[in-house]
């Protein structure tokens, strides 16, 4: 694999799930492949998860690790051609991108979009921009539009917990206060239409994703019908995709909480985290029974291993 940035990069994503599951019984088994090998782990925007999983992930392969946090401990970048660098930008990407190339075997790069211009979010300019200039196969940390590293540790994770062969899975929109990308709801419907689950997506009026990422999802503004017999309910909050990256106010009662969890099929809850508690998500859904979260989240490092192996494997 020379490049992570969605869900059609994967050949097999039930063979990529399969190989981070013997990953995570054997997590030191290729550390051959990695040996002398550098991943550059860079990042425009704030991470604890993808960080240390990603660099876990890494140093189980036997591989060296550079994080930079470009936002703050690099020059701030130019990201448009054409302009006279008269103003704070102190480094072209073009020569920031290439550079970075030089000193690792892969790189990774967070991005998150701007939510104001939704033709370069959705372009992905800026992490395409690395793809082109950098020179080295290139993992998506979370990009404007897809956050599949996310995506593909929940797909591990319903496999591991799943108690009939085609669950049902929802994903809730949840109240916020900011407005959040659209890139964790983007990537895990395209994940979960390829993958053998029922899938159903639930949201208020004027909160519709792009169609280009839910095409095979059910879709209703109905949350109590959605969750019906629910096996997993992915809660997350997007800002619109139409007005971009407005902010939809009074819809509260969107929270999950345990009343409503009576008519799934006691099903398990899910959330990429950060979460805000008894905003997005209830305290008493976190700390109860019914929360994966923790599990989810650890699945990260294992989804991470099994892309950079491919990655090592193709270079
Ligand atoms: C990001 C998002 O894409 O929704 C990262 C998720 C992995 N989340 C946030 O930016 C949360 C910010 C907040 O203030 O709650």
């Amino acid at each position: 694999m020379k490049l992570f940035s969605s869900v059609n990069d994967v050949a097999n994503i039930n063979y990529l799930v399969k190989e981070a599951l013997e990953l995570k019984k054997n997590p030191f088994a290729f550390q051959h492949l990695g040996k002398n090998k550098t991943i550059g782990l860079v990042f425009m925007n704030p991470s604890l998860r993808t960080r240390m999983s990603t660099q876990k992930a890494a140093t189980n392969l036997g591989m060296n690790v550079m994080v930079l946090n470009i936002d703050k401990e690099g020059w701030a970048l130019e990201l448009r051609d054409g302009v006279k660098m008269d103003g704070t930008s102190v480094e072209h990407i073009r020569e920031a991108a290439a550079v970075m190339g030089q000193y690792v075997d892969i790189l990774g790069l967070r991005s998150f979009p701007s939510l104001k211009d939704r033709e370069a979010d959705y372009g992905e300019e800026i992490f395409n921009k690395f793809v082109e200039l950098c020179g080295v196969p290139v993992i998506s940390l979370e990009s404007a539009t897809r956050h599949p590293l996310q995506s593909l540790a929940d797909l591990i994770t319903i496999e591991e917990l799943k108690t009939k062969p085609r669950p049902k899975v929802v994903l809730s929109w949840a109240p916020h206060v900011k407005a959040l990308p659209q890139a964790v709801p983007n990537s895990f419907s395209e994940w979960m239409c390829k993958a053998d689950v029922d899938f159903t997506i639930a949201h208020p009026a004027g909160l519709e994703l792009s169609e280009e990422f839910t095409q095979g999802a059910n879709i209703t503004h109905n949350q109590q019908s959605a969750l019906a017999d629910a096996d997993f309910i992915y809660v997350k909050n997007w800002s619109a995709f139409e007005p971009y990256g407005k902010v939809i106010p009074s819809h509260e009662d969107w929270m999950l909480t345990n009343d409503k969890l009576r008519i799934t099929n006691n099903a398990k809850v899910m959330h990429c985290l950060p979460v805000r508690r008894d905003l997005e998500l209830s305290a008493e859904i976190l700390d109860g029974p019914n929360s994966i979260v923790i599990k989810e989240a650890s699945n990260r490092e294992w989804a991470a291993q099994a892309v950079l192996k491919q990655m090592l494997e193709s270079l």
